[in-house]
């Protein structure tokens, strides 16, 4: 069975940031920092789905789509990251998954989707090796109350992006730029991980799966040091967080002058076997493929130097279908055997998405661009790479992380000053493209 369906993430829909015992979230505290977020912009509110969730489930069950891919605010469960659960924190999710089951929608959470508590990051964050088993204690928790009705469970959400935007360059929380040095953050995260699949499977989780975000990478001539660039750049970005889940062991760090990267990454004995633990599922959130030369100045092996010849969504970003075959089946070629079936946990764009008096969304860009996407999932498989699944990103328009609310990802439409929801042409094109499915 292919899943088809929607995500969100807690911190970017839920707002009541204060509320029912929540503690706060290195992103409350981040959003708060004046220059952080444009406009000084803040997910306090965000789409008000922490109360609106009702009105949210009903969108779902609309669209007819089989599953719903959210995550669940670990400050909201443990307002101080460990010890005692909030009880509320716990009672919102169990309401949620209940009314997901009862709209016939698959509920598909995310431990964590990049909101640790502040009480963590008070202690050092994901650069504190101990974060790693308070992610499974916590991960246990929700799993002992939710694990009896959701089948599907996902880990963490795209961990290199946490590492480099929010350790490596400081443009998301916690907002450190700390470049090479922030790489423990990225075995802390795997090694939370793997605790977490242990724990997940204990408390009778049936499917486990961790999302990264995958990029196809190309290289901008094929001039040696063009190739060797983007090589040290597929290794930071893919392998990174893919091989040590996959095959047991680290990438080679060479380009990055790292010879030990145990060492630089503060790997001990049996780490590796926690981390490998088998998945039942990888997840990929697939957004454009990168353009990678040799750096012009010396810092990192490799300059992002972008894609050109293509349309571009309202982020700037690249609009390259094709890529999303590519990176399936460079995926299935690079890991053969040892790769679990794919499920393409997120794929979307950010678009203007005009609100007419008449309360239309005619959004025809988003509509190409979610047809040609899923028409490149369709090449991968007649390729024969095992997807499984496809979840646009995202069901609402919602705080988009340093963006704030200037970006809008939604096949619905939020006007963020009334909270009213609007169905765009997208949702409508969604929900017919399934029915015909
Ligand atoms: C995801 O991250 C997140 O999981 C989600 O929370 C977020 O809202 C969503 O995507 C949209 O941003 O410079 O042109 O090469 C996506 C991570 C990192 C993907 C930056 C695109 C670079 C585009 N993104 N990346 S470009």
């Amino acid at each position: 069975m292919f899943l088809w369906g929607t995500a969100t993430a807690a911190y970017q829909i839920e707002g009541a940031a204060g509320e029912d015992g929540r503690g706060p979230s290195v992103w409350d505290t981040f959003a708060h920092e004046p220059g952080r977020v444009r406009d000084g912009h803040t997910g306090d509110v965000a789409c008000d789905h922490y109360h609106r969730w009702r009105e949210d489930v009903a969108l779902l069950a609309g669209l007819g789509a089989g599953a719903y891919r959210f995550s669940i605010s670990w400050p909201r469960v443990l307002p101080e990251g460990a010890g005692a659960p909030n009880p509320k924190g716990l009672d919102f999710y169990d309401r949620l998954v209940d009314g997901l089951l009862a709209a016939g929608v698959t509920p598909v959470p995310t431990l964590f989707h990049w909101d640790l508590p502040q009480a963590l990051q008070d202690r050092g964050g994901w650069l504190n090796r101990d974060v790693a088993g308070w992610f499974a204690d916590y991960a246990a928790v929700v799993a002992e109350r939710l694990a009896d009705r959701v089948r599907m469970w996902i880990t963490l959400n795209e961990p290199f992006v946490h590492m480099a935007f929010g350790y490596g360059m400081g443009v998301h929380a916690p907002g450190q730029a700390l470049l090479l040095d922030a790489l423990p953050v990225a075995h802390h995260q795997l090694l939370g991980h793997g605790l977490a699949v242990r724990a997940l499977r204990a408390a009778g989780a049936a499917e486990v799966l961790l999302t990264n975000n995958c990029t196809p990478v190309r290289p901008a001539s094929d001039a040696p040091r063009d190739v060797a660039a983007a090589d040290a750049y597929d290794v930071l970005h893919n392998r990174l967080f893919a091989d040590p889940v996959l095959l047991g062991r680290y990438p080679d760090l060479s380009a990055y002058g790292i010879d030990a990267p145990d060492d630089a990454l503060g790997v001990r004995d049996g780490d590796l076997a926690v981390i490998s633990a088998p998945l039942d599922g990888l997840g990929v959130n697939y957004y454009n493929p990168t353009r990678i030369a040799a750096p012009a100045e010396p810092g990192l092996p490799f300059a992002d130097v972008g894609i050109t010849g293509h349309p571009t969504t309202a982020f700037g970003w690249p609009v390259v279908p094709d890529g999303l075959r590519e990176l399936l089946t460079g995926l299935r070629d690079r890991y053969g055997a040892a790769l679990p079936p794919i499920y393409v946990t997120e794929n979307g764009c950010s678009q203007p998405d005009e609100l007419t008096p008449e309360g239309v969304v005619d959004d025809q860009e988003r509509i190409a661009f979610l047809r040609d996407h899923i028409a490149a999932v369709d090449r991968a498989r007649a390729e024969g790479v095992d997807v499984r699944g496809y979840f646009v990103w995202s069901l609402l328009d919602n705080f988009e992380w340093a963006e704030g609310y200037h970006q809008r990802f939604g096949l619905v439409h939020v006007d963020f000053a009334t909270q009213r929801r609007t169905p765009k042409a997208s949702y409508h094109w969604f929900r017919d493209f399934l029915a015909a499915r």
